[in-house]
């Protein structure tokens, strides 16, 4: 199964998105000294690493054929594949972390509880990558660990940090709710479709770049600029940095 135009398509669209965020974002943060562009820095890397791995896949690089176990039409095959773009997981690998980081910060917890809610996040994704690459049924064991790994990162964005942002104040309650609440419900589906891609092939190439690109959409560029603008009028030094 070999993507389409309709998918390389939307791979493009996605790309030239995230580009002009990361152009949008680099352009902004010359209004501000550079003792407060923190968070301009990881914002703009994150939308900056999407772009290349959207340039990859609209240009159908980055991927590898891996033999499904199941094809709804034939229940019983072997030797047919689907196209499983890996570089996605590179992506995420680097990414992730750094939306969880733009996200701790903004709630002022001490760098032990980031970079431990980073390494739940990193067995996240390397679960998927590794399960995605697997054919047998042993997928799903990979995706069960990245589920618990999952929610032990919403336990700490929903709880540990929500608690800390509230005692730094208002404004600061407000923005990391606001890119709380996009984080947890956007990140909630990315198993989903995980499921229906990877991990069950029950639906195509082409639906699977539409599923992903909503999801990376709203993830990247619409959380990144929520972050910035909520962070305006916020010192970053009184958040610790
Ligand atoms: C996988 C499969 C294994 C189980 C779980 C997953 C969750 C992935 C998530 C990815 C988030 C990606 C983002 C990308 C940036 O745009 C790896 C699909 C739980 C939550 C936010």
């Amino acid at each position: 199964i070999n993507i389409t135009t309709h998918g390389s398509d939307v791979y493009w669209a996605v790309c030239a998105l995230m580009t002009f965020t990361t152009l949008g974002i680099v352009g902004s943060m010359f209004k501000k000294p550079r003792t407060d562009r923190i968070f301009h820095y990881i914002t703009a890397s994150i939308t900056l690493v999407a772009s290349v791995a959207y340039f990859s896949m609209g240009s159908n690089l980055g991927w590898t054929p891996i033999d499904v176990e199941f094809v709804r039409s034939n229940p019983v095959v072997a030797g047919i594949n689907r196209e499983i773009f890996y570089v996605r997981y590179i992506d995420w690998f680097i990414t992730t972390p750094l939306l969880i980081t733009d996200l701790l910060l903004t709630a002022g917890l001490p760098w032990p509880t980031i970079l431990w809610t980073i390494l739940l996040d990193w067995v996240m994704i390397v679960t998927g990558l590794v399960g995605a690459l697997v054919r047998t049924r042993y997928k799903w064991g990979f995706f069960t660990f990245g589920c618990v790994a999952m929610f032990a990162v919403f336990w700490n964005i929903a709880w540990v940090g929500r608690k800390h942002a509230r005692a730094l104040g208002g404004d600061v309650y407000k923005v990391y709710m606001t890119c709380g609440v996009i984080t947890l419900t956007i990140w909630m589906l990315y198993p989903i479709a995980w499921g229906v891609c990877e991990g069950g092939n029950l639906i195509s190439p082409d639906s699977e770049a539409v599923f992903y690109g909503i999801l990376d959409a709203i993830a990247k560029p619409v959380f990144g600029v929520a972050l910035i603008a909520g962070h305006w009028n916020i010192a970053p030094a009184r958040l610790g940095l």
